[in-house]
Formats: structure tokens, C-alpha cells, sequence
């Protein structure tokens, strides 16, 4: 594993970018670009496993993130995830971002993958982007399943945030619920099989601010390491793919991303 070293290819924010990996994502054919909370944080989003705050502050987001804290206390839980879409809704897609977006008009083949439930990367630019683990903003009732628009009205939430009553499903009277997949739940299909082929096809996968604890999403670097493909990791904290990834750039995605596109792309490479 390398981890970037300064002084080889100084440029505008001094991070140091291998010849090697410059000419690996100039050459690639189909790029993969995987995503956790990391890649938000500097759009001011908290990651999923920052100690919670206000109301929740004596949960970890793991014990919040489930269908028993739902059905043990509906209104703490949509209270969580409504005070976390409205923080999205308030945020900007960051130079990650909008990094990430640039890179599909860079290579011949670009998927994002995201452990994410915000848009910021749809809000970047990003097309089609694969979902593993829900969405803040698709809501939907527990019981029937029917996709429920999210209140409109972003509530003037205090810094603390507070217990809201989930809204009552418009098609059958049941309970809605925030359209994330809940640790014990399945991800969904559809997603998974593609994130996993595209994983297998391409020769360069990115995994960017994740801790690459959370299974099955976190077996996606590993299945393209294993179908020969360089796997380049950006994370200022050492993670479980230390070992696995080809580079490893210990710093914040919203200086490195820029960094590299300006690295392999001089002319065509914008500086988000
Ligand atoms: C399932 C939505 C079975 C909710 C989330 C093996 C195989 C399969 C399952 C398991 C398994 N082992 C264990 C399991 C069970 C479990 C699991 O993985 N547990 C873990 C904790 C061990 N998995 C499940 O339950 C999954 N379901 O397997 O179901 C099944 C099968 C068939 C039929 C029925 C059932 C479901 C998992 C999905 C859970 N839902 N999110 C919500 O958001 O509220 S997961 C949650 O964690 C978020 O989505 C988050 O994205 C994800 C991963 O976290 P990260 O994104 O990595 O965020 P984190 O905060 O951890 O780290 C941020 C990183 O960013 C840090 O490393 C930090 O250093 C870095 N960073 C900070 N700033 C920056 C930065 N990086 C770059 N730049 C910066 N500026
Ligand atoms: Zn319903």
C-alpha cells in the first residue's frame, strides 16, 4: 500500500499524486468511484459514526439506524433522520463532489456507488448513481410500502434537534418511514448487483471516506482488488482497507480529489 508522499508532483494544494496512479486513471476504461460520509463532511454533513448530538446524544447512530428504535420510539427516530435531511438540504456538494461529477466527462466509464442517503453527489452533477443503503429523501410507509413525499416545509429545527410523529401513509393510514436501509435489513437488489458487476469490470476503484466497516457495501473494494483492478483510498483515518488499497492518500477528499483531476487532466481537469 502507498501512501502518498509529498515533493513528487507538488501542485496547487501540495499533495503529492504518483506518476504511476496518474497514468493508471488516464488509461482506465471503466472507473468506479465508491463513497461514504466521508465524502460529505466537508459539505458540513456529520458522518454516520460522529458522536450524535442534542436529543440523540446518548445513542450511537447504530442503535438509531434500526427497526427497533423505530417501533421502541417512532417519533425519536423520525426525529433523527428528519433533523439529518434537513442538515443535507442545508448543505452544498463540497469539491469531492463536484470532483467525482467532472470525472464522468474524464473517463470512458464512471460509476458512483454511495453508502450515502443524501444527494449532494446528485446535486454535483452525478448521473445514476447507486444507492446501497436508502435515501434520506424517500421516505415510505411501513406497512404498504407506498413511496410517501417528504414533508415539504423543512421544520425550523432546533439546534438540538426534537421527537416529530412520522406523517400517516396517504394510500393505506399506515406509518411512514425514512427510505434507508436499517442495520438487519436487506440492501436493495437491483443496487447491489450492479454495484457488485461494476466492482468485477473496472480497473480503477476509488473508495473514498468510508471506514469500510459496513457489510456487504464494504466487500466491494475487495471484489474488484480481486478482479485485478488498483484501488485507490482517500481517508484521513486508517481504515480495514489500509491493506488492500494500491494508494492510500491520508487526507480530506475535498483537497486530494482536486489535486488528482488537475494532476491527470492539466488541460481538461477543472478545478472544482
Ligand atoms: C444486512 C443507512 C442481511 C441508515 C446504513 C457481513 C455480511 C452482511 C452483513 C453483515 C456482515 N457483518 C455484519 C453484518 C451486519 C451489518 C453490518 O455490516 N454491521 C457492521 C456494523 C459490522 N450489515 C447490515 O445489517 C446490512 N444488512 O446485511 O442484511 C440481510 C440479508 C438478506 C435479507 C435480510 C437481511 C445493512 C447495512 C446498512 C445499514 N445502514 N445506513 C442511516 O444512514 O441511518 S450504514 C451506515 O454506515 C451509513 O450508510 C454509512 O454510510 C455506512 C458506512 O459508514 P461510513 O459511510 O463509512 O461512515 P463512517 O462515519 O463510518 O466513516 C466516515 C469515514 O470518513 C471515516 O473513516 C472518516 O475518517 C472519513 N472522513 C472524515 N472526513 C473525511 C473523511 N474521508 C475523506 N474526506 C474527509 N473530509
Ligand atoms: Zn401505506
Amino acid at each position: 500500500m502507498h501512501e502518498y508522499d509529498l515533493g513528487k508532483h507538488m501542485n496547487m494544494n501540495n499533495t503529492a499524486i504518483p506518476q504511476v496512479l496518474i497514468t493508471t486513471l488516464q488509461q482506465a476504461t471503466h472507473v468506479v468511484v465508491f463513497t461514504g460520509a466521508g465524502v460529505s463532511a466537508e459539505s458540513g454533513v456529520p458522518t454516520f459514526r460522529d458522536a450524535q448530538t442534542g436529543l440523540w446524544e446518548r445513542f450511537d447512530a447504530e442503535q438509531l439506524a434500526t427497526i427497533e428504535a423505530f417501533l421502541n420510539d417512532k417519533e425519536l427516530v423520525w426525529g433523527w433522520y428528519e433533523w439529518r435531511r434537513m442538515q443535507v438540504m442545508r448543505a452544498q456538494p463540497n469539491p469531492a463532489h463536484l470532483s467525482i461529477a467532472a470525472l464522468a466527462s474524464l473517463v470512458p466509464k464512471l460509476t458512483v456507488i454511495t453508502q450515502n442517503v443524501d444527494d449532494l453527489h446528485e446535486r454535483a452533477g452525478s448521473a445514476q448513481v447507486l444507492h446501497l443503503h436508502g435515501s434520506l429523501l424517500s421516505p415510505r410507509c411501513f406497512d404498504c410500502g407506498q413511496a410517501c413525499t417528504p414533508p415539504i416545509a423543512i421544520p425550523d429545527e432546533p439546534a438540538g434537534g426534537r421527537r416529530l410523529s412520522p406523517p400517516i401513509c396517504l394510500h393505506c393510514g399506515g406509518t411512514v418511514r425514512p427510505g434507508v436501509v436499517w442495520f438487519g435489513e436487506e440492501l436493495p437488489v437491483r443496487e447491489l448487483r450492479r454495484a457488485n458487476a461494476s466492482a468485477k469490470d473496472c480497473d480503477l476503484l476509488f473508495s473514498i471516506g468510508t471506514s469500510s466497516l459496513v457489510y456487504p457495501a464494504a466487500e466491494i473494494p475487495n471484489l474488484a482488488k480481486q478482479a485485478g483492478a488498483k484501488i485507490v483510498q482517500i481517508n484521513p483515518e486508517k481504515t480495514p482497507l489500509d491493506t488492500d488499497a494500491t494508494w492510500s492518500f491520508r487526507g480530506p477528499a475535498g483537497v486530494v480529489l482536486p489535486d488528482l483531476l488537475s494532476a491527470a487532466y492539466p488541460e481538461g481537469g477543472c478545478a472544482p
